[in-house]
């Protein structure tokens, strides 16, 4: 029985007492769904943007331009995203326009050339291209614009200002990087200022891909970088490799480490495949020092890397994974907690199915080729039936500053969907829904159930 009050001889139901406790009516979920959405901050768990201490290669009226610098944005980075570069291909063929023709243009004339025949002379329909039409009508700007006005628009803009304008209109609280340790352009910049990353609107993960995926490479760069390891893993490979990361986890101050991971990789591994010393790494290494410091560990699973090199960071393939991987690690560590998210779309059931079994599993992100609202709304449709609201929607991946703005939008309002969908659906089988449960839910998704998986409050973002 729900409590009430008696007033002027009127029975007051508890519900009306405490705002937003009142039962919504069937009409009324749709707008409360898209209100707290919109309303919700959201800190983005993986990205590849910087601050402006990178160092940034966008010229603009103000600022100073540095070739190699780590943070882009504006329309030309927009233009030039990855995914245009792969669809530009598919319309002027290398047979036309030759890769390295492509590559040895400006960045200038690459945008140039991908405005015009995937802009002017197409319609732009692709979800890439549909982001560059969002994000500029979302700043406020005229898509149907010629490139030249576009332009002039970016060029006045300050990028440590327009950081701060970007994460408004996108409603992101916090940025997360992916610190890339093994980048010498990267590693040089910690290293000469050891301040680089301390700008409060964003967070270290530090991202060692060549330990897993490359041993004996990995290994001759840290020993040329003063840490006594080796191809062979030894005792004092071990050691040492915990020294490096420890240094580097400090140094970029990383919330937790990461990984992107092959479709064939496998844990155990294959009998005498390369990835054994993979295997060995991440049991002696990697997970006992993630668990030593509280830190997760996010596995990002199922690329193939440059099935056509020619298209530099374009040329990537998906290929499915074996979940029995996911499900070993987390068996074999109960003390290590894992985010992941997998590349195939033939691996999200098992995922979802993995997640129920280990609580030290987070499922996150529907990422890169996945990332279309079609596949999203069916991916995150799965997970609520199957998790509840216990993982993790979305990451946006922006390579461009800018691009925050169209991936979160395209992602708020498939999730909105989905959402909906869903109380709607629990609203007739007789639960009464209000809107205290959506923003709760809603709180957990965008944003704590991320914090609240990264536990200590050291490691918490600030
Ligand atoms: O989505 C992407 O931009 C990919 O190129 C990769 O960066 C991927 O997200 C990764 O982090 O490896
Ligand atoms: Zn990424």
């Amino acid at each position: 029985m729900s409590r009430s009050l008696i007033e002027n001889g009127k029975t007051i139901p508890h519900h009306d007492l405490i705002p937003g406790a009142r039962a919504l009516r069937h009409e009324e979920i749709a707008d409360a769904v898209a209100k707290t959405l919109h309303a919700q901050p959201i800190i983005d768990m993986h990205t590849h943007l910087y601050p402006p201490a990178f160092g940034t290669p966008v010229p603009n009226a103000s600022g100073q331009t540095d070739a190699q610098g780590l943070l882009l944005w504006g329309l030309d980075e927009l233009l030039t995203y990855h995914y245009l570069v792969a669809e530009v291909f598919r319309v002027v063929p290398s047979t036309k326009l030759p890769y390295e023709t492509f590559w040895q243009m400006s960045k200038r004339e690459q945008a140039e050339h991908i405005w015009k025949n995937l802009f002017v002379e197409r319609t732009p329909l692709s979800e890439a291209c549909r982001g560059v039409v969002t994000t500029l009508q979302q700043l406020g700007l005229d898509p149907a614009d010629d490139l030249e006005t576009l332009r002039g628009w970016f060029q006045e803009q300050n990028p440590n200002d327009y950081i701060d304008r970007v994460m408004e209109i996108s409603n992101v609280q916090k940025i997360t990087m992916t610190n890339a340790v093994f980048d010498s352009n990267e590693r040089n910049r910690w290293l000469q200022n050891p301040a680089v990353g301390s700008d409060s609107r964003f967070s270290g993960v530090l991202r060692i891909d060549p330990i897993l995926r490359n041993w004996p490479q990995a290994a001759e760069q840290m020993a040329s970088w003063g840490y006594a390891v080796s191809a062979e893993i030894n005792a004092e490979t071990i050691s040492e490799a915990k020294r490096f990361l420890g240094d580097w986890l400090d140094r970029t101050r990383s919330i937790y480490m990461a990984v992107s991971l092959p479709p064939d990789f496998r844990y155990p591994c294959d009998e005498g495949a390369i990835s054994c010393a993979g295997e060995r790494m991440i049991q002696e290494v990697v997970l006992p020092l993630c668990a030593e410091q509280g830190l997760p560990f996010a596995m990002m699973i199922g690329s193939s890397i440059g099935v056509n090199p020619a298209l530099r960071d374009a040329g990537d393939m998906v290929g499915r994974a074996d979940i029995m991987a996911v499900v070993n690690l987390c068996r074999e560590f109960p003390d290590n907690k894992f985010f992941v998210t997998m590349l195939s779309r033939e691996n999200q059931h098992e995922l979802c199915v993995a997640a129920r079994k280990f609580g030290n599993l987070m499922p996150f992100g529907v990422w890169w080729f996945l990332n279309n609202p079609s596949l999203m709304a069916e991916i995150e449709t799965m997970r609520f039936e199957l998790l509840g609201t216990s993982f993790i929607p979305q990451h946006s991946d922006a390579r461009v500053l800018d691009q925050l703005i169209y991936k979160w939008h395209h992602s708020r309002e498939v999730i909105e969907g989905v959402l909906c969908a869903q109380y709607e659906k629990l609203s007739r089988a007789g639960w009464s829904l209000q809107s205290v449960h959506i923003e709760r839910d809603v709180r957990l998704l965008l944003r704590d159930n991320f914090t609240n998986f990264l536990g200590a409050p050291e490691n918490q973002v600030e």
